[in-house]
């Protein structure tokens, strides 16, 4: 059977990227696979998180979730804490992943930077808490952002090497599903940098809950070049600014970078930015005033979030169970 798992963390406004790689495609996903979409807050506190505003994040990001077309009776929705499993399989994947593996990863360079000797032990560790939160549901797709590719590989091995120590095919080798126009998409102010929501500039990114005037703003102060579009996607190839926005324009409209180009050839970011402006605000205005109705009706977003714990528990339960077992723990887990 298949099955989907992928997560967002709350830790602040969902962004343009998060919508583009992530959202978008679980939206047309959930109607082919089981799927569960978990809001991530133990990978939140990898770094330092105010409570409240955690609290406050998990319910946004899962307004977002429902505004932007999830639908609890057919997906699952949850948060991460919520489901002890998580923790408990992170646990064991530790045990099973080694030092070698995780010292590769990419992303905890970046997060770490030079202060790498104060980072936490769980912003290292987060692939392995990955690891466990797709294969405590035996995952088969995952779908994501280009920027998780390498937690997936390491997600496999640590699936291989389980299956090696206990000689059986328990879990699947879960594929990555990096769909849709916009896989990566880039920093409004600089083509070289992901969008982010931790980066320091608000300009940097058009946050999911932005109204139209701020994403106009946003769109029309984004760093750009002198030089009018090419014909095609190859004269964009030193250009990542220009190259980021015809992406997200096609993305949006859904149709190819190509298809853009054709359109806009010729053409200087005068013309462009407007019509990117109102491509954005087009598709991006239901999404915000669905989460704005989501947000004055916290006490239903707060039943979903509970319903979807109870389903996603009583998958997660009897996996973990026969993990249990596999490796020689005495008893049921009282979790
Ligand atoms: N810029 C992006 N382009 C395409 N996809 C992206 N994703 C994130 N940024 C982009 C995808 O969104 C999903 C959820 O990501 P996340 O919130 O769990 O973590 P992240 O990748 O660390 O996102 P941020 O915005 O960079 O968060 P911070 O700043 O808190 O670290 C994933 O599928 C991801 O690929």
């Amino acid at each position: 059977m298949n099955r989907i798992f992928s997560g967002i963390q709350p830790t602040g406004n969902l962004h343009l990227g998060n919508y583009l790689g992530a959202i978008k495609n679980w939206v047309e996903l959930q109607h082919q696979f089981e799927s569960i979409y978990c809001v991530v807050d133990l990978h939140a506190i990898t770094v330092p998180q105010d409570p409240v505003l955690l609290r406050t994040s998990t319910i946004e990001v899962t307004a977002s979730l429902l505004a932007a077309g999830i639908d609890p009776k057919q997906a699952i929705i949850f948060n991460q804490s919520r489901v002890p499993q998580h923790a408990e399989l992170a646990w064991i994947f530790n045990c099973v992943a080694r030092l070698g593996w995780l010292n590769r990863m990419t992303q905890f360079k970046e997060k770490a930077g030079k202060n790498r000797e104060n980072a936490s032990v769980g912003l290292f560790a987060y692939p392995a808490l990955m690891a466990a939160d797709i294969l405590a549901y035996k995952a088969t797709h995952v779908p994501v952002g280009e920027d998780q590719k390498q937690h997936l590989e390491l997600t496999r091995d640590i699936a291989g090497a389980f299956n090696a120590m206990v000689d059986e095919e328990f879990f699947p080798l879960p594929e990555p599903q990096i769909l849709g126009q916009a896989t990566r998409v880039m920093s409004l102010r600089d083509g070289s940098s992901k969008m982010s929501k931790s980066d320091q500039s608000d300009y940097s990114r058009i946050n999911l809950n932005d109204d139209a005037d701020t994403i106009s703003q946003k769109i029309r102060k984004a760093k750009t070049d002198p030089d009018p579009l090419p014909e095609t996607m190859e004269g964009l190839n030193d250009r990542p600014e220009a190259r980021n926005l015809v992406t997200i324009y096609a993305a949006l409209a859904d149709c190819s970078s190509q298809e853009v180009l054709t359109e806009f050839a010729g053409k200087g970011f005068g013309v462009f930015k407007p019509a990117l402006v109102d491509v954005a605000v087009e598709k991006l205005a239901p999404v915000t005033s669905a989460m704005r109705q989501y947000m004055d009706d916290q006490s239903y977003v707060l039943s979903v979030l509970d319903e979807g714990a109870e389903r996603a528990h009583a998958i997660a339960r009897p996996i973990m169970q026969d993990i249990r077992e596999r490796l020689g723990f005495l008893g049921h887990s009282l979790g």
